[in-house]
């Protein structure tokens, strides 16, 4: 049973709009439940049409709810279909959630000239950020199968693995029990690597005194989650044990801030001020989190010049890191639920930075 997230887009731009237009499939995926249609289209009034390609048609049939499903031919494009469908119920103000400028100029050609297009994804945004309870659920059990992704990385780093042996064994450790898929590159980033927040994994053996950030996410039907945890290999140096404490009583800080009400740019600051204050203020070169759902960065975001408040039901991580080129870099992170009271962390456990 897929919720009506569709009732619930109409209710937000029917006083405004004809029709709202979807162009971006993760945003069809998550009003149909159905992961590959050229473009959607919701008027105000009457049934959504959903225009597939033939590859993809018989998928979308069984799978797509909420909507029609409407067969787009080979010799065919999706959009000058939609056009005629509009032309056709006489609509004169659409907006669209997002499109590539060349989408965007050939659909604007096929259409009347009299129909507005108007660009407006915050319709689409203002429900994908506050998740309900069957995408709760998903998402809760994507967090499980990365925590334990993580376990077995922590079981299995050790001096002269390679940072990709380390990358499989957490990858094979998530399929077994469950996962789709990751929900991005797995990153494990040892030694010089681990300064670049987005490391990747090479060939690189683990080395002895090596800073490992392990930073990974499983996918659990579509929804995603994002964990990472920092360790070294042998016995950590009094700098290391400095800034790894560092790091994580400013991800404590955030995440004991986080909750409904609460500007986003908030806890980034908790995080930053702590960090700063140790000395290190200029090595925490990013925000301090994002939302995660359908995607792995998504709204709301959570950063110095972020707008966002905080509201119950988003999902977003909490990953503050300090990264030094020539010494190494630190990252703390969970996926964490925001609630009317404390938040809770979704991705548990294993602080360690002594395997
Ligand atoms: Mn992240």
């Amino acid at each position: 049973m897929l919720i009506d997230r569709i009732g619930k887009l109409k209710a937000g731009f029917a006083e405004e709009f004809d029709g709202h237009v979807i162009a971006n499939e993760i945003n069809m995926l998550y009003l149909t439940g159905f992961l590959g249609a050229a473009v959607m289209f919701v008027p105000n009034e009457g049934e959504s049409i959903l225009y597939v390609y033939g590859v993809n048609y018989e998928g979308a049939r069984t799978k797509a709810k909420n909507c029609r499903v409407e067969r787009v031919k080979r010799d065919e494009e999706a959009f000058k279909k939609l056009a005629d469908q509009i032309k056709a119920m006489k609509l004169k103000t659409l907006c669209f959630d997002s499109m590539s400028f060349q989408v965007y100029q050939k659909f604007k050609n096929a259409l009347e000239r009299s129909v507005s297009l108007e660009g407006k994804s915050e319709y689409i945004w203002s429900l994908r950020r506050i998740k309900d309870d069957e995408e709760l659920k998903r998402m809760r059990k994507a967090a499980e199968l990365t925590a334990a992704g993580m376990q077995r990385a922590c079981d299995v780093v050790k001096l002269g693995i390679k940072e990709i042996e380390v990358a499989a064994e957490i990858e094979y450790e998530m399929r077994k029990y469950g996962s789709y898929g990751v929900a991005f590159d797995t990153i494990v980033a040892s030694g010089p690597h681990s300064a670049y927040p987005h490391g990747g994994c090479c060939e690189r053996r683990l080395a002895k005194g090596d800073l490992v950030v392990i930073d990974i996410g499983a996918t659990y039907m579509n929804y995603r989650s994002d964990m990472t945890r920092t360790v070294v290999i042998g016995k950590a140096s009094r700098k290391q044990k400095k800034i790894y404490d560092v790091v994580k009583e400013a991800q404590e800080a955030a995440f004991q801030r986080i909750r409904d009400g609460v500007k986003a740019a908030r806890p980034d600051a908790d995080a930053r001020s702590l960090i700063e204050e140790a000395g290190y203020g200029d090595y925490f070169v990013h925000g301090l989190g994002h939302g995660v759902g359908l995607e792995v960065h998504e709204q709301p975001v959570l950063n110095t010049s972020s707008k966002d408040i905080l509201k119950s039901g988003n999902v977003v991580t909490d990953e503050p890191g300090v990264y030094i080129v020539g010494f190494g870099g630190f990252r703390i992170e969970d996926t964490v639920l925001v609630r009317k009271g404390k938040a809770e962390r979704l991705t548990k456990g294993l602080y360690v930075l002594e395997t």
